[in-house]
């Protein structure tokens, strides 16, 4: 059977989908990847239509976070308008609101795709499109009515999956109204890709220890548990050996929720056999009372070169009862400190523009954050209200903000406050200065408006660049020939980046991008 994946994303890291493409592969199945990044126009290109005709799919699966809702929702139509073929909607916004996507789609997967969507090409083969499937997790719309079935179980022995390619060749991207194969034109993924597709993105283990009440997280549990399953390490450093034959690949970017959900022995066979067979620098996520000091010191001798762990606010009430992490700063400063005693570069992930903290929480956070051991870079994310989060709903419910309020801000940008700017400086500003601005009747005062703004100028136009390219170097152990392939690497994308957000036409013009589409297709969001 003919399989055709739809990712509208936009950018070509496709996780997911490389997982449901693998293993339907695996069976026997001719698959194709297409990657229409953001697509929501009123008419089907002709180069996609003919694609589609020239493959001519037995079924389609299009692939959707919460942000791609009405991308989806718009293809679905076009699609349908133009050929005879059942459509599956699958991830994670099909995971959290499966009656809102069940309407438009012929069946909805809530849950993984790997084992469904084989189940479902079966069904198709042998059965045909006239009659409804009856496979767990995957509900039908069958003429009008709603087929629901039991959620299925996910995937326990996760080592039974195919691999996940870097660049698979049946990994086809629109770009300038033309289809291309990414494998003949990697340059072009390399474009899509984030990185400069420098990075291979992969995962170890699928679940999170913690359900913080504004993560998708928390929603996921109700259809796959509360336990985080993991792969072997054999099996993590056989898809690694595969994927590192692409010499662009210069890291390995592991994108687990906390990489230290891993225990000792496991860990320690990873470093010695990534230490052996891969030998590259790699980056991974933490929670801060996961981390502890000889787990860390194995990873950063094996290579660990960048750590991103999340610490949101520096209000323990904030994180406790609005965030439900339960993490006291005392122990995300413990974590900090363990890190800043390794070479690694840390990343620190926070969240503001947050409703329910009150002004002095803001200047808590600030102070906390400014006691964590320098140099580290900080990113600041607004608070985005996904739906199916408890966070979110309670967020409806409290008339804060509307239930698609996600579509219309964009997780990067975030509001230019005072308070904000003084946050975002802290991790480059000397700890008497932040004190000396922290104050609430400081923003109120011009002389200390000016000052800060002519910090925030300073900062993240000349002083952090400075900060990040020392910590990179100093991660890579100032090997040479890493800094010049990392910088070679990564200089177009990032640079291309730069240009785009100054000409205001990056990711950051999602927003705009539906807003036109809601001017011009009223009828799409009704
Ligand atoms: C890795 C990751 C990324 C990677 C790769 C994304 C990818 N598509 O693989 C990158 C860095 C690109 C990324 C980007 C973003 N991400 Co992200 N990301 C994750 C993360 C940490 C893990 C995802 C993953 O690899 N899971 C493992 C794979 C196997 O699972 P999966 O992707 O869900 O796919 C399975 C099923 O969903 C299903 N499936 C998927 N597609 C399809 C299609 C069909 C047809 C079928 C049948 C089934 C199916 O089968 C798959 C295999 O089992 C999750 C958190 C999480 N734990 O899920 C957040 C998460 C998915 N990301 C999230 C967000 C918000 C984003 C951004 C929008 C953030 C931003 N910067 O603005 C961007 C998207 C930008 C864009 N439009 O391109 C949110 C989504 C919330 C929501 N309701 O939509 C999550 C849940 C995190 C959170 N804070 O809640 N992300």
């Amino acid at each position: 059977m003919k399989l055709l994946l739809i990712s509208l994303q936009s950018n070509a890291y496709v996780t997911g989908l490389k997982y449901v493409a693998a293993n339907a592969r695996s069976y026997g199945h001719d698959v194709k990847i297409l990657f229409l990044p953001g697509y929501l126009e009123s008419t089907l290109n002709p180069a996609i239509a003919e694609f589609i005709s020239n493959f001519n799919p037995d079924l389609i699966g299009i692939s959707l976070m919460s942000i791609e809702y009405y991308p989806a929702k718009n293809l679905t139509r076009l699609l349908k308008e133009k050929f005879d073929v059942p459509i599956i909607w699958g991830g994670v916004h099909a995971i959290i609101k499966p009656g809102e996507c069940i309407r438009y789609a012929d069946y909805v997967c809530i849950g993984e795709g790997e084992h469904a969507v084989v189940s479902l090409l079966n069904h198709l083969s042998t059965k045909g499109k006239g009659t409804s499937p009856e496979i767990p997790g995957v509900w039908v719309n069958y003429n009008g009515h709603i087929i629901r079935p039991l959620i299925a179980q996910p995937e326990t022995n996760l080592d039974s999956l195919p691999f996940q390619e870097y660049l698979p060749d049946y990994f086809y991207g629109f770009h300038n109204n033309r289809l291309y194969n990414f494998a003949e034109h990697q340059r072009l993924f390399r474009q899509y890709a984030l990185y400069g597709g420098t990075c291979h993105m992969m995962i170890t283990t699928r679940g999170c220890p913690f359900h913080c009440s504004y993560c998708g997280n928390s929603a996921f549990m109700n259809v796959f548990g509360r336990k985080v399953r993991e792969r072997s390490v054999r099996n993590v450093i056989d898809e690694i050996k595969e994927v590192i034959k692409n010499p662009f690949i210069l890291y390995i970017n592991f994108q687990d929720d906390c990489f230290f959900t891993h225990n000792k022995e496991w860990m320690e066979e990873f470093c010695r056999l990534y230490k052996k067979h891969i030998n590259l620098p790699f980056i991974a996520r933490a929670i801060p009372t996961m981390l502890d000091k000889k787990r860390l010191s194995m990873l950063v001798d094996a290579g660990l070169c960048w750590i991103v762990m999340g610490i949101q606010s520096g209000s323990d009430r904030v994180n406790f009862e609005v965030y439900n992490r339960k993490i006291r700063f005392p122990a995300v400063k413990k974590a900090a400190d363990l890190i800043s005693e390794t070479h690694a570069a840390p990343f620190y992930e926070m969240i503001v523009d947050n409703p329910y903290e009150t002004e002095e929480e803001k200047i808590e956070t600030i102070n906390s954050i400014a006691t964590l051991k320098k140099p580290y870079i900080a990113s600041l994310a607004h608070l985005t209200f996904f739906p199916g989060t408890p966070l979110a709903e309670k967020a409806v419910k409290d008339n804060i903000v509307t239930p698609d309020a996600y579509l219309f801000r964009y997780l990067l940008n975030i509001d230019e406050t005072y308070l904000n700017k003084l946050l975002a400086i802290t991790p480059c500003t000397p700890r008497f200065i932040v004190k000396y601005l922290n104050k609430h009747e400081a923003q109120r005062k011009p002389l200390h408006i000016f000052l800060l703004n002519v910090l925030h100028f300073a900062v993240k136009r000349f002083i952090e660049p400075v900060v990040f390219l020392f910590i990179t170097m100093r991660s890579l152990d100032y090997r040479i020939n890493w800094i010049v392939r990392t910088v070679l690497g990564n200089w177009k994308s990032t640079l291309a980046r730069l240009v785009s957000k100054y000409l205001g036409k990056s990711d950051l013009e999602f927003d705009q991008r539906l807003t036109l589409a809601k001017k011009n297709m009223p009828e799409l969001f009704k």
